[in-house]
């Protein structure tokens, strides 16, 4: 079969950016609150999810196990109802998928709430990579198909931990794909999370945007240009999307403990930025990473200290970053327990 050349279309150039030194919006007050979520639509399936979630949170608090919201994959902002455009939000969700897995690795239930087709835990090692999944298979010796020799343990592995994460109903998956969505969706279930008390975890991976169309000045219909267009140019109002961390740490979840991720680009905003929400949100855990370095380094920023977790280059090509996020999360998931028992 003829190689085909790879082409990656996921890194446009960087020269050009916008300046984040510039300052922030506001954290949202209850007003915000309020106004966003009585002025916005509720997704119409929001009550079956909440039902969904319900249900797991609960079956995981009889049985005592700890449970982590873990959220994964970018937020859209669509520019018309019946959406041909919208603007999309940085993220495979390769964090949050890998995330998942040392999780359940370590016991705790998960719930995913993901990007409906950005990456999940298990199928990832499978999908979205440039191999065809027909790739993987190959004839038997009787001529029936089957896994190709050189795929086969490590898929038998990757089945094994998929199968026994099902059987004891260990993961539930959520998926959203507007930052509408998102919203309610995480507001949902953070309050149904928050009856575990402290045994709840937030991991927010999703990469949310920072701007939205609000239903009342959303179009129906694709925009047409001629209705849009001023001085030759298509212009677009969006809002900033208010800044709910608080009304989470507040409100929302209190008991729980919640880690979010910081992004940037410029390795020199990246601890500045980390503080910054910190101080802002009081929550308990920034991860902060940048853009150009996120799957070999990242750095843990709480009240106390800083710390970098990194890659070693003697590190084979197999060994994930969140094979040491994830145990120094749950390590402060226990301590932050044990100190508010
Ligand atoms: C992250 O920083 C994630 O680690 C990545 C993961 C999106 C970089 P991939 O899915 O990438 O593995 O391709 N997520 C948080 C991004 C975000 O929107 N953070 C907000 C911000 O930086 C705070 S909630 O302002």
């Amino acid at each position: 079969m003829p190689q085909l050349r790879q082409i990656h279309t996921s890194q446009p150039s960087t020269s050009s950016a916008i300046d984040r030194s510039v300052p922030d919006f506001p954290v949202a007050a209850v007003d915000d609150e309020s106004h966003y979520f009585a002025s916005n639509e509720p997704p119409e399936y929001l009550d079956e999810l909440v039902k969904e979630a319900q249900c797991f949170v609960d079956e995981h608090k009889s049985k005592g196990n700890k449970v982590v919201l873990v959220t994964s994959g970018g937020t859209t902002v669509p520019l018309e109802n019946n959406t041909v455009r919208f603007i999309d939000n940085f993220s495979a969700g390769t964090r949050g998928a890998t995330s998942a897995e040392y999780f359940l690795e370590e016991g705790y239930a998960v719930i995913f709430l993901h990007r409906e087709f950005s990456l999940l835990p298990y199928s990832r090692h499978y999908s979205h990579t440039t191999n065809c999944f027909l790739d993987y298979m190959a004839e038997g010796k009787d001529g029936s198909l089957v896994i190709a020799d050189k795929y086969r343990d490590e898929m038998h592995q990757v089945w094994k931990k998929y199968n026994e994460a099902r059987d004891k109903n260990l993961l539930l998956l959520l998926p959203f794909t507007t930052v509408n969505q998102y919203l309610f969706s995480l507001r949902a279930i953070a309050q149904v999370m928050d009856t575990l008390g402290t045994s709840a975890l937030l991991y927010l991976a999703a990469a949310v945007s920072d701007f939205f169309i609000p239903v009342s000045r959303m179009p129906e219909h694709k925009i047409q240009a001629q209705d849009h267009m001023e001085g030759g140019k298509l212009v677009v109002n969006l809002d900033p999307v208010p800044k709910f961390l608080r009304r989470l740490v507040d409100n929302w979840a209190p008991g729980a403990m919640i880690t979010s991720f910081k992004l940037e680009t410029d390795k020199d905003l990246l601890l500045r930025k980390c503080t910054q929400s910190l101080e802002r949100y009081h929550h308990q855990l920034v991860i902060g990473n940048l853009l150009q370095t996120r799957k070999k380094e990242v750095v843990f920023v709480t009240n106390t200290k800083q710390q970098w977790y990194r890659l070693k280059d003697g590190d084979g090509e197999n060994k994930e970053i969140e094979s040491l996020i994830i145990p120094a999360v749950i390590q402060q998931h226990d301590e932050y327990i044990k100190n508010h028992a």
